[in-house]
């Protein structure tokens, strides 16, 4: 395909036209013109999104054969196959942006592209789940909500299908935590150790605070993100707190403090090195996830060249 390059005069007019629909709060769709700056920054974010959501299989995947009854199995099987769907979802969505999924994988796998800080930590007990669940996927509802409004069509759409499903996995994650903390001692004790390790690599997930967020400001005027990282952030402890109360758990910050003149719950300091040092590839995790995600791509390499065997001998002209 030839592209012919706008010339000043009506690359401007191109210009005016996006900005104009972005601030009368219009969808952005795969056709129209956009900025290069908008198509990588959402590429860039779409990506590491969909990667998270593969990547994410595996910390809960992990507890699957050893799930307490038929039905917690089924639950957790149900989840986890509801991320690989999520991830499907968003790399259609960064197609319609031009680039293709091998290439996405290929950044994923050489560590070019990154994906969610979170998924660094292990899953020790069967309560990590709950509590991956109730704030993992709590924190992932408050920041992907907004983006069910985001300027790009194809990327809001897809958030709308993937928060209804959140929603079911954060309340499981909810309901396993109550079921155990409302059990024997060591039950409650494992629920609340499970917490204790997973409440601040979740306010992590949030991105880092407002005044080193790189892209936030350019994001938010392009629309894909509608609220910065700490209000996000912000939002997400306001429900966890009085939802941790009614789950007989305790969250692990003596600085937690209703401040009634902001409207909001004051918390401690966040260990930002930590933040830095899993981006940078130490955290717990990051080598075993993407050893077994690498494994993966390799073992299923038959069925891509299956599916492209079958797509080649079925194709448009035979149907
Ligand atoms: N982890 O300028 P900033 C899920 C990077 S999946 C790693 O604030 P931005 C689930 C950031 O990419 C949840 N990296 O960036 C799945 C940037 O680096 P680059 C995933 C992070 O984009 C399975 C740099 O730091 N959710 O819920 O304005 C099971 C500077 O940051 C993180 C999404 O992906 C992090 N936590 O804001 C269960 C949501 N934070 O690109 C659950 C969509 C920041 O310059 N993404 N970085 O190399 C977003 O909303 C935004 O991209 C973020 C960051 C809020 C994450």
């Amino acid at each position: 395909m030839t592209t012919i390059a706008p010339d000043t005069a009506s690359l401007a007019a191109l210009e005016a036209g996006f900005e104009a629909a972005v601030a009368a709060d219009e969808r952005i769709e795969p056709r129209d013109w956009m900025p290069d700056a908008y198509r990588a920054s959402l590429v860039r974010q779409i990506a590491q999104h969909a990667h998270s959501e593969i990547i994410g299989m595996q910390p809960e995947a992990n507890w699957i054969t050893r799930a307490p009854s038929l039905r917690r199995k089924a639950i957790l099987m149900a989840k986890v196959q509801d991320e690989a769907g999520h991830g499907l979802y968003l790399y259609s969505a960064a197609e319609t942006l031009g680039v293709g999924r091998d290439e996405l994988l290929d950044k994923l796998h050489s560590g070019r592209q990154k994906y969610s800080s979170i998924f660094n930590y292990p899953t020790l007990t069967w309560a990590d789940v709950g509590a991956i669940g109730w704030l993992v996927d709590g924190a992932a509802i408050t920041n992907q909500v907004p983006l069910c409004r985001c300027s790009y069509g194809p990327y809001a759409r897809a958030m709308v299908r993937v928060c209804k499903e959140e929603s079911f996995h954060q309340r499981q994650g909810y309901e396993l935590l109550l079921a155990l903390s409302r059990g024997t001692d060591a039950q409650h004790a494992m629920a609340q150790d499970a917490v204790d390790r997973w409440w601040w690599p979740s306010l992590m997930m949030f991105g880092p605070p407002d005044d080193e967020s790189a892209h936030s400001a350019r994001s938010m005027a392009w629309k894909i993100k509608r609220h910065s990282n700490d209000e996000l952030r912000q939002r997400f402890v306001d429900i966890c707190v009085p939802q941790a109360e009614s789950l007989g758990l305790t969250l692990p910050d003596p600085d937690l403090t209703w401040n009634e003149r902001r409207g909001h719950w004051d918390f401690g300091p966040i260990d930002w090195d930590e933040f830095r040092e899993v981006l940078k590839g130490n955290g717990p995790c990051n080598e075993q996830r993407i050893d077994q995600r690498r494994r993966a791509h390799e073992d299923g390499a038959w069925v891509r060249d299956a599916a492209a065997a079958y797509a080649a001998k079925h194709g448009e002209g035979n149907r």
